[in-house]
């Protein structure tokens, strides 16, 4: 099983059989609030009828179209929708099948761009520590997990990373953005002296890490790293499949933070965790710059037997028109507030040391059980999935997200699922 404790969940398996809306049902006939939009993901809530619908018909209609030197419409139809709701200035659409992938076009791109520009030389790629860009090579070797990494030997050369921004002593119980670390992005400054900027590709970051325990940048941070990064011409890219699609209260993150990145990387919401699918989208300088050379010759040698697929493509339109039809792109930014109030109402239960929160995101932190990381959370975890409500935890840190139709009874809750757990467990 992915990333699960084995032997642990086979002694006492955890399975669902059914889910509509905002719950799901466990194999024992339970319902569990789903307090995590399944992993970060099912942003529209289950089972919704329109992508239902939109899935089946496709199976019957034209259930695979080749992908190389092929195309259908609803691929393309899909990729103007994206481009529709993206920042201005990311035209185009690369379609690939789960965030790392994704993650590894992008950086792809980002490489193979330098090249087209004839600036060969610029082949580092820039991460950040305690960041999350899936489970690749070039994912782990930008990502900033320790454990992700360690086992995997050298990984990709070339790569440095930069300082996260989180800091519990300066900016514990913030409500959204944090007030202090903004200089930190200039550590970016740092980096490109010591290697030059003639020697860097691309800089990668998420918006807000969410893997890693909800770390929220302080203000003007990500305007930094755009100053820098446009400053000596390297190509700064948003890993948004979290903050993609509405989860921040916008329908991306780099709308929340006013700053548009040259090439994003999403997946998860954007089928609404239905079908495997990501999108890369980038700008049509960046897209224009490989349009070169004989017509008949392949522009970019890269994409997947799945890259568009018929079925994923129809499961992403009928996505995007839900979170249109129900406003769910913004809704996340009408609901934050009470979202916010109900986090912090947790401050000062047991084992709480921190609680943060940003649109429909929530973290809230645990001190950890001494010489037994990750025991606590843990143990939070299974509570609240006994008494009926879904949560993710990593590390020591509880991680809250779900799906954007959520009521605010049902954020009540999970704030109470989450207080019992707290009042419960060890
Ligand atoms: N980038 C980011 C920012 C992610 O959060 C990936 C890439 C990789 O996506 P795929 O589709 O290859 O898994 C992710 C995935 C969790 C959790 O609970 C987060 C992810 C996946 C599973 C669990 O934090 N993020």
């Amino acid at each position: 099983m992915p990333f699960t404790a084995n032997r642990q969940f086979k002694q006492n398996p955890r399975l669902f059989v059914a889910a509509k809306d905002m719950h799901y049902t466990t194999s024992d006939g339970r319902q569990v609030l789903d307090g995590t939009a399944g992993l970060w993901c099912v942003n529209a809530g289950h089972a919704r009828p329109k992508i239902v619908e939109a899935i089946a018909n496709q199976a019957a209609e034209l259930d695979y179209a080749p992908a190389f030197q092929m195309g259908h419409p609803k691929a393309f139809e899909l990729a103007n929708r994206i481009v529709d709701i993206a920042p201005e200035g990311l035209n185009h659409v690369l379609f690939t099948n789960s965030g790392s992938e994704s993650v590894e076009t992008a950086l792809k791109v980002a490489l193979a761009y330098q090249k087209q520009k004839g600036q060969g030389s610029r082949t580092r790629l820039i991460g950040r520590e305690r960041g999350y860009h899936g489970v690749n090579f070039g994912g782990i070797s930008v990502g900033g997990i320790v454990t992700n990494r360690k086992m995997f030997g050298t990984l990709l050369t070339g790569v440095d990373h930069m300082p996260h921004t989180h800091n519990l002593s300066k900016n514990a119980f913030s409500r959204g953005l944090p007030a202090h670390g903004a200089e930190l992005a200039d550590e970016l400054e740092r980096i490109v002296t010591l290697h030059d900027a003639s020697t860097i590709a691309a800089v990668i970051v998420e918006p807000v890490a969410g893997s890693t325990g909800v770390l929220i940048p302080p203000p003007d941070y990500l305007k930094r790293l755009r100053e820098i990064t446009r400053k000596h011409g390297i190509l700064l890219i948003f890993d948004e499949v979290i903050t993609g699609y509405g989860r921040l209260g916008t329908p991306f993150g780099a709308d929340y933070f006013g700053v548009t990145p040259d090439i994003m990387v999403t997946a998860k919401g954007l089928t609404n965790g239905v079908i495997p699918m990501g999108a890369v989208l980038v700008s049509s300088e960046i897209h224009d710059a490989f349009m070169t050379g004989p017509e008949h010759l392949i522009e970019f040698f890269h994409g997947y037997t799945y890259s568009g697929n018929p079925i994923a493509s129809a499961a992403g339109l009928a996505t995007l028109e839900t979170y249109k039809e129900e406003g769910l792109l913004t809704r996340g930014a009408e609901l934050a507030k009470v979202w916010e109030d109900g986090l912090h109402s947790l401050r000062g239960e047991p084992h709480v040391i921190d609680v943060r929160n940003i649109g429909l995101v929530g973290a809230i932190e645990l001190e950890p059980i001494a010489g037994q990381p990750t025991k606590r959370a843990f143990s939070a975890f299974l509570h609240a999935y006994e008494n009926g409500l879904l949560i993710r935890t990593t590390g020591d840190i509880i991680a809250l997200s779900p799906p954007l139709i959520v009521s605010e009874s049902q954020i009540g809750e999970i704030v109470d699922g989450v207080r019992n757990a707290l009042r419960s467990i060890q």
